[in-house]
């Protein structure tokens, strides 16, 4: 059966509006893949971790085994959902179902999940979900509806099944919708779904969309759930752009940027190629400055651990929102226009201008243009004290100001009455 939605644009900034804050999530890849961890039969797979069974073709009777081995015992959600709220993320969305179609919670159509096909037998989901409401993180789980190499009707694995012979149909209406069913009624509120590549029609889409309002009219559906990748208005509630993509300049509608603090989503272990914290935190500022949100990736081990370097990396972002965090939370986007290579990014707030120096220029001066009302004083936004930065207003120019801080020094200019920015 089809269902029918109609929405109203309240309803639609109403459910909008926490993740518009939120600006920072934990994206977590975890499911039987890290287990192989990038290697099968001895030879080292390419690509990111959670592909494995695709690149490598392994046939569903063999990648099944690996449920009976998948026992995270160090997993502790409490642990998990203290390493987001200490990085300042404010969701986390974590893969309930991912291509190979493994279940990571307890679902009643298939064996093929964690609680009844593995020596864990616990539902981590239901853990996850309760650590994150002690915590005050909402909470959200990817779903791949498209793609599922284990599903015989699912769309991916040509290599078990034979494509012909896939009534795609039925896995959507026995299989996919009451999944979703599950996820929306037995794990609390839901405050993301977050549909991959791609939904196949239109219909199916719009359709997808209004079962998920029927048992959650709040939770947030992501742009993945769009038959094409879009960067306009489509069926999901926001914009989903590439990959670790950031656009190049501002966009009005809502739009996110998922992004890996390595090379792959699911954990890979020969994969050592972390960003550092810095080059993380300009990503953050740059897609906040254009008006996006950054859900920033953890692979979690079979074991059950977040990668040290990860924890490392988000200790230190952490610990940077901590002192500026006012020009992230909840902030606008720039509302001067900048160039790939200008020394600077923007956020703003009502009468405050955050300017984000994220090179600050050779001869040591900062000057920043477009400053269209008079600044009434100038700060470093992690100095407590507030101390005056001495700076010359000509126009709409100020320059003359001077670094404190070798990542980014965030500037508050602010303004003589509160029209602009
Ligand atoms: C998808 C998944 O296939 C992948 O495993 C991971 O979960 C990632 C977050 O999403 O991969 C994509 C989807 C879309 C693009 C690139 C990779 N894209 O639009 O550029």
């Amino acid at each position: 059966m089809k269902e029918k939605l109609e929405e109203s644009k309240e309803e639609h900034e109403k459910r909008m509006a926490w993740w518009r804050e939120a600006k920072f999530g934990m994206f977590i890849h975890w499911g039987l893949y890290a287990i192989p961890a990038g290697m099968w039969k001895g030879k080292l797979i390419p690509g990111i971790g959670e592909w494995i069974q695709f690149r490598a073709k392994i046939p569903v009777k063999e990648y099944e085994q690996l449920a009976k081995h998948f026992n995270p015992v160090k997993f502790n959600a409490e642990e998990w959902v203290k390493v987001a709220k200490e990085a300042g993320m404010k969701y986390l969305v974590i893969t309930a179902k991912h291509h190979d179609g493994f279940c990571m919670f307890h679902s009643e159509l298939t064996d093929y999940n964690i609680v009844d096909a593995t020596p864990f037998k616990r539902d981590p989901m239901k853990e996850l979900a309760e650590a994150c409401r002690k915590e005050g993180i909402k909470f959200g789980f990817y779903y791949s509806q498209l793609l599922d190499w284990h599903h015989p009707d699912g769309a991916g694995n040509d290599w078990d099944y034979d494509p012909n012979k896939k009534n795609f149909t039925k896995y959507l209406e026995e299989y996919v919708k009451p999944q979703l069913r599950e996820l929306l009624t037995n794990y609390g509120p839901i405050a993301v779904i977050w549909f991959d590549i791609y939904s196949p029609t239109p219909e199916i889409a719009r359709d997808l969309k209004a079962w998920v309002r029927r048992f959650q009219p709040d939770t947030i559906v992501s742009g993945r759930i769009d038959p094409n990748r879009r960067w306009d208005k489509g069926i999901g509630d926001y914009m989903e752009r590439g990959d670790n993509e950031i656009p190049e300049h501002r966009i009005e509608e809502d739009w996110e940027t998922p992004g890996t603090i390595n090379d792959t989503w699911g954990f890979k272990s020969y994969d050592h190629n972390w960003k550092s914290s810095g080059v993380i935190i300009q990503k953050l500022v740059d897609i906040v400055s254009k008006g996006g949100n950054y859900l920033l990736n953890v692979g979690p081990t079979a074991e059950g651990i977040i990668p040290e370097p990860s924890i490392r990396v988000l200790k230190e972002v952490g610990a940077w929102l901590k002192k500026n965090g006012e020009s992230i939370y909840g902030t606008e986007a720039s509302p001067i226009i900048t160039r790939p290579d200008d020394p600077y990014k923007c956020t703003a707030k009502q009468g405050k201008l955050y300017v984000h120096v994220l090179a600050w220029p050779w001869d040591g001066e900062l000057e920043i243009s477009g400053i269209k009302n008079e600044v009434v004083k100038a700060y470093f936004l992690a100095d407590p004290d507030c101390r005056d930065l001495k700076y010359k207003q000509d126009g709409e120019e100020v320059k003359g100001m001077k670094p404190l801080d070798p990542v980014d020094n965030v500037v508050v200019l602010e303004m003589s009455n509160e029209e602009w920015p």
